[in-house]
């Protein structure tokens, strides 16, 4: 690194990305603001690919007997929907944001281990990539190609070679295995410099409750993720080396398999839901006016959620037959949960309570999402009661609860995230007028796909159905359901264009253009290399009010 005076009198350090081009500059970047939208930016294509396999399925599903799909088609769609959406856009978004995020908040100049870094990026996006290659090489090389087919969690013995020929669930855990390390890798580095690279001042007890929630997604990530790889491990054993671990005629045991995916799979759906109360936990004070409600609670709260989602696995097979005991105390376990969830929703209404509401974008997709995780809450606690789950499992309930999670939670925050954050990342803001018309489509659209899913679920419907006949009464929600999916499609849409639109004009957010509290806005938009010239000193949990309000250190609320 070398220093030069600016005309400003400041020292101008240069970063050693400033040689060759562009496209050398990002492929090369160790820099985590650079990996970080590059995270986001994979994710949100990703994204796009995953939308576009659901709206597959709804076109096949919008009618009865519909010959759209064939059936091994649409058990490859809803397979490699899900498999996309969970492992290839919601794992790199929230990878994503906390590496751009993090070290800015904490005043820190970058991740712990930048280079480890950018390998985790590599890994991640190349597992995608496997993942898909599938479709052009699972049946060797010279072949056709077919996507896997076995469901998003692989259950066995369909995941074994008895039932799954060729090579499409291998690229299915090689996709998934080598993108995780990815993801353990990115927690690692989120984890130590959290823990390792906090400016003077900056205690545990004035971090961001952002960076908080991203130190328990990094424990939930080393926790679970090593299972998951664990576990493919052995089914790959079954598959190429004549072990039997899951294989049941062979001495092996299918539901252990079940047992190693959920021990993964539901501290995963943690993993991506408390980043989205991250995004919010920071964006509705700001827009409120008010400092965060309750900011000790908060942090409790996410350490009692982290701590119960790795205790509630089972609540996902209570229909293998684990006995009365274990039933019992997976759905006690799992209506804990509510509590602590409960606080969270109780506080982030009682900032706004009192406070100045300013509509802007990331404040809108946040106050939709309170509304629709409070849904999503509720038909969880309905599902954790193993009587009624035996009614509900497996039926388009089950699907509408975890996508009012998945994007009543998460996609909806993360939409705020992006609203809130690119100003800080490009130095441009994102159209507010294009905005709205991304906010209705996509709200009204989301209602009216998963609601209606609900009902179908309640009237029977199973999921992972490619057709079903017309007696059977469900073809009406399935007509809403799919033409809500396509206003979603639109909305996203708009989404794009405000970006494109964004960066068809000049940089001139400003540094900060929310008048907001944290470091992040203490640094030009976007950030210099280097993030800080000097590191800065924070003596509260609010340094940038501090800075510009030397005199008034206890300000709560405008
Ligand atoms: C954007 C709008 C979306 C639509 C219209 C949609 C629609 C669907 C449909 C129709 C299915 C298949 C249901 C079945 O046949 O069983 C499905 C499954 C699934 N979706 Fe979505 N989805 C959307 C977004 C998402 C998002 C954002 C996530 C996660 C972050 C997600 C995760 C899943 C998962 C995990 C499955 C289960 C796949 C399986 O059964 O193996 N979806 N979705
Ligand atoms: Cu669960």
């Amino acid at each position: 690194m070398s220093a030069s005076l600016r005309t400003d009198g400041a020292r101008e350090i240069s970063s050693p990305e400033r040689s060759g081009s562009v496209l050398h500059a990002w492929v090369t970047t160790v820099d985590h603001k650079k990996l970080g939208i590059l995270y986001i930016a994979a994710g949100l294509l990703f994204f796009v690919i995953g939308g576009i396999e659901a709206i597959m399925m709804r076109a096949q599903l919008a009618q009865a007997a519909n010959t759209l799909l064939e059936p091994q088609e649409f058990n490859r769609l809803f397979t490699m929907h899900g498999t996309t959406m969970v492992f290839l856009v919601g794992m790199p978004i929230v990878t994503g944001f906390g590496n751009y995020l993090i070290p800015l908040m904490i005043g820190a100049r970058d991740m712990a281990f930048p280079r480890l870094n950018a390998w985790g990026f590599w890994m991640f996006l190349f597992g995608g990539l496997v993942l898909y290659m599938s479709y052009f090489a699972s049946m060797g090389l010279y072949g056709a190609g077919t996507a896997p087919d076995v469901g998003w969690f692989a259950y066995s013995p369909l995941a074994g070679k008895a039932f799954s020929r060729g090579n499409a669930t291998d690229y299915w855990i090689l996709g998934i295995l080598i993108s995780g390390f990815g993801s353990i890798s990115g927690a690692i580095n989120m984890l130590t410099t959290t823990l390792t690279m906090r400016c003077p001042g900056m205690t545990m007890n004035r971090l961001p409750l952002f960076v908080w929630m991203m130190l328990v997604v990094s424990f939930l990530m080393l926790l679970a993720l090593p299972v998951l790889t664990g576990a493919q491990v052995m089914l790959l054993f079954d598959r190429f080396l004549g072990a039997h671990f899951f294989d049941t005629q062979a001495g092996g045991d299918a539901v252990l398999w079940q047992h190693f995916f959920w021990f993964f799979g539901h501290p995963e759906v943690y993993i991506l839901m408390i980043p989205g109360f991250a995004y919010a936990s920071e964006i509705i004070p700001v827009f409120s006016r008010k400092v965060i409600f309750g900011y000790s609670f908060m942090v409790a709260a996410t350490l009692a959620i982290g701590l119960v989602a790795v205790g509630v696995w089972a609540h996902h097979m209570f229909t293998v037959g684990m006995g009365q005991g274990l039933n019992i105390w997976f759905a006690v376990i799992t209506m804990l949960v509510g509590v602590p969830t409960g606080i969270k929703l109780f506080n982030w209404i009682a900032t706004m309570y009192g406070g100045r509401i300013q509509l802007r974008m990331p404040m809108v997709f946040c106050i939709a999402f309170l509304g629709q995780f409070l849904i999503a809450g509720l038909t969880g606690i309905l599902l954790s009661g193993a009587p009624l789950n035996w009614q509900l499992s497996d039926s388009y309930f089950v699907v509408a609860h975890f996508h009012y999670v998945l994007i009543g939670g998460l996609v909806f925050t993360v939409f705020a995230a992006c609203y809130y954050w690119f100003p800080k990342m490009t130095g441009r803001m994102l159209s507010e007028k294009i905005g709205r018309w991304h906010f209705w489509l996509f709200f009204i659209g989301f209602h009216l796909t998963f609601t209606t899913m609900h009902v179908q679920g309640v009237l029977g419907m199973p999921r992972r159905i490619y057709t079903y006949p017309a007696e059977r009464g469900w073809e009406v929600w399935n007509a809403i359901s799919s033409t809500g999916a396509i206003l979603q499609g639109l909305g996203v849409a708009c989404f794009f264009v405000a970006v494109i639109v964004a960066f068809r004009r000049p940089a001139q957010a400003g540094p900060d253009p929310w008048n907001a509290w944290t470091l992040e806005w203490s640094t030009s938009s976007p950030p210099p290399a280097y993030n800080f010239l000097s590191l800065p000193e924070v003596r509260s949990r609010r340094p940038l009010w501090d800075l510009k309000h030397p005199d008034d250190p206890d300000w709560e609320h405008e």
